[in-house]
């Protein structure tokens, strides 16, 4: 498995935002006992005034304040929405870990009003996503000035650069540098994890937390990644979410037990509201993970 490099120097907090705007747009981070503002400050198209509605795509939703009411999933026996009629829409399955990166990118930048969501049930496809929208016939999608982007990690990026709202990822080039090499880690960890799912063994998934536990120290200025909250976290909670209920009701294993950092990650990633607007009932990541990794023990 890829090891992280974790040399890296502290880095230099970010103090540009500091007022209570900042604490109180993006997803409840203000709930926060930290003193530090835990999001980055405010890149091109927005400022600390966000709260006040002068940037347009900052909703009441975007503080978490109003819970969305989720769309309809459509299937083969769907119409269509209005396809490149200029509305940004995110093409997503609720269950997927994949969209779901998106989803929350677009929620923690107070998009909810910006970027349509389009639900797509994926056992039972409409045709008309793959002839018209996402030849790859795969969620995530987003179809954003006449045409259409896929691959989440790509695509949690794209929306924080494109998009109005709060930037989800630092300017500081120590914590950037360690922003990509954990972006990059995700594969890695995804596919640890995974062979100790399907095996009888916790050894690859043990190594694979004890990397989470040794990254999350790395900086000390927030309980995150990169120590305020970012697509690094974003990139990683959906898988967390699944590994976490799966490995605590199958394999009677608390993947947070004895790693004080990761517990505590978990703890104040519950509390963001634009991620808890997308999590699924655990039951349901464990019946699809037995379904998909342990079809014998059925
Ligand atoms: N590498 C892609 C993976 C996306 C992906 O595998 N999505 C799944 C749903 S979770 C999908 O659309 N599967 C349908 C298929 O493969 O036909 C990403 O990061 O966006």
């Amino acid at each position: 498995m890829a090891t992280l490099n974790l040399s890296y120097h502290h880095s230099i907090i970010h103090n540009s935002c500091r007022n209570l705007d900042s604490y109180n747009f993006c997803p409840k981070l203000g709930s926060l006992s930290f003193k530090k503002p835990l999001i980055f400050p405010r890149k091109k198209l927005h400022n600390c005034s966000a709260i006040s509605g002068k940037v347009p795509a900052v909703s009441a939703m975007a503080s978490g304040s109003v819970k969305e009411v989720l769309p309809p999933v459509l299937d083969s026996s769907s119409d269509p929405p209005a396809i490149f009629d200029g509305t940004p829409k995110l093409y997503i399955s609720y269950s997927c870990p994949y969209a779901q990166r998106v989803w929350i990118t677009r929620n923690c930048k107070g998009l909810q009003d910006a970027i349509k969501l389009v639900p797509i049930d994926l056992k039972n496809r409409p045709p008309w996503y793959k002839e018209k929208v996402y030849s790859e016939n795969k969620v995530p999608s987003l179809e954003h000035n006449n045409e259409v982007k896929g691959e989440s990690l790509d695509l949690i990026r794209y929306v924080d650069t494109t998009f109005e709202g709060p930037s989800l990822f630092p300017d500081d080039p120590d914590k950037k540098e360690f922003g990509e090499e954990l972006l990059s880690f995700t594969g890695s960890f995804y596919n640890a994890v995974i062979t100790s799912i399907k095996g009888n063994k916790t050894t690859e998934a043990d190594a694979a937390f004890e990397e989470i536990e040794k990254a999350l120290s790395k900086f000390d200025d927030g309980p995150f990644f990169l120590g305020q909250f970012s697509l690094v976290d974003i990139a990683y909670v959906p898988f967390v979410e699944r590994f976490q209920a799966f490995f605590s009701e199958v394999k009677n294993y608390d993947i947070t037990k004895g790693r004080p950092k990761f517990a505590v990650w978990v703890e104040e990633m519950n509390k963001i509201e634009g991620y808890k607007q997308t999590k699924r009932d655990p039951k349901e990541h464990i019946e699809s993970y037995k379904n998909r990794f342990l079809p014998s023990s059925l």
